[in-house]
């Protein structure tokens, strides 16, 4: 491992913050609440009893404040694997790397994440507008194979790749599962589950506009496979957490159920119930 960064491999903004998030060490609490929506930042800090940091670039929006005593940040990340890419190694940086010197610090500090976002189900059984949070999670985005030792096997993946029967695609597969640490908190869910962490909306979800996806069975397939639902962070959250040695939880709202045809009425009710339920399990 080198120790001294090139300028070109850690990226600084003017005032010291990292290149993307815009932010500086000591903008960030150790507790760290991630959403895809940038809008959904100020409906979980409005919750927060003070806010002391408001930064934002891109789709990076990114509030730090207190809740009953405790600090606490709050982080868009937009949509997909990509962005998550950007948004753990800048956030491992800035707490593992000492930015002005950089140099990786000889003592790691671990974050706590939690993805609070919305999700699809592909088991018929799952209710829309209710809470799942992912044990086990598989990668179909690829993000993983490019960190060298990357390797996670357990039951599930095995059985997941035994039975996986797309061969074009089963190259790009990775595994990973939630921080035992954190699932003490939500053993409570109403669901608790495996999900796919897709490269996209459309066909990767198996939804057919104007073009054919890979096959008509593809959601049912993964339903056969052991997955309750997907979306499109989590295995990059949960992989780069295990490399980092960060822990990490993801919990969505179940917003669409695909094999029934079912779309919540009401998501913003459930993105609020949502939020609501993990403040009071993470915040004492
Ligand atoms: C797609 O509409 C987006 O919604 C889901 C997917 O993972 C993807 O980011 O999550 P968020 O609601 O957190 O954005
Ligand atoms: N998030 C997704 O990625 N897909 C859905 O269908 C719903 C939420």
């Amino acid at each position: 491992m080198i120790n001294k960064l090139a300028a070109s491999e850690l990226v600084l903004n003017p005032d010291g913050s990292v290149y993307h998030l815009n932010i500086l060490p000591e903008d960030l609490a150790d507790k760290i609440i991630l959403v895809g929506d940038p809008d959904r930042v100020p409906k979980v800090s409005k919750y927060f009893d003070t806010v002391e940091v408001k930064k934002n670039k891109r789709e990076f929006y990114t509030e730090t404040g207190t809740l009953r005593g405790e600090r606490i940040t709050v982080m868009s990340t937009g949509i997909g694997t990509e962005n998550i890419d950007i948004v753990m190694n800048e956030l491992d940086a800035l707490v593992n790397i000492d930015l002005q010197k950089k140099e990786i610090k000889t003592e790691h500090k671990s974050l706590n994440l939690f993805r609070l976002g919305t999700c699809g189900s592909v088991n018929p059984d799952i209710e829309v507008d209710n809470l799942l949070v992912t044990e086990n999670v598989v990668g179909l985005d690829g993000l993983l194979h490019f960190y060298q030792d990357y390797h996670f096997e357990n039951e599930f993946s095995k059985n997941f790749m035994a039975g996986f029967p797309y061969e074009k695609i089963k190259g790009m597969l990775y595994f990973s599962d939630w921080s035992k640490k954190n699932s003490e908190l939500f053993k409570d869910a109403k669901y608790i589950g495996n999900t796919a962490t897709f490269p996209g909306f459309y066909a990767p979800q198996g939804r057919q506009l104007r073009l054919r996806a890979l096959d008509d069975r593809f959601l049912e397939q993964l339903n056969e496979l052991g997955i309750s639902n997907f979306e499109m962070e989590t295995s990059a959250i949960y992989g780069l957490s295990k490399l980092l040695g960060h822990d990490a939880t993801t919990i969505a709202c179940v917003i669409a159920n695909r094999r029934r045809g079912e779309f919540s009425a009401d998501h913003k009710k459930s993105e609020k119930m949502m939020i609501e339920w993990v403040l009071e399990r993470i915040i004492k």
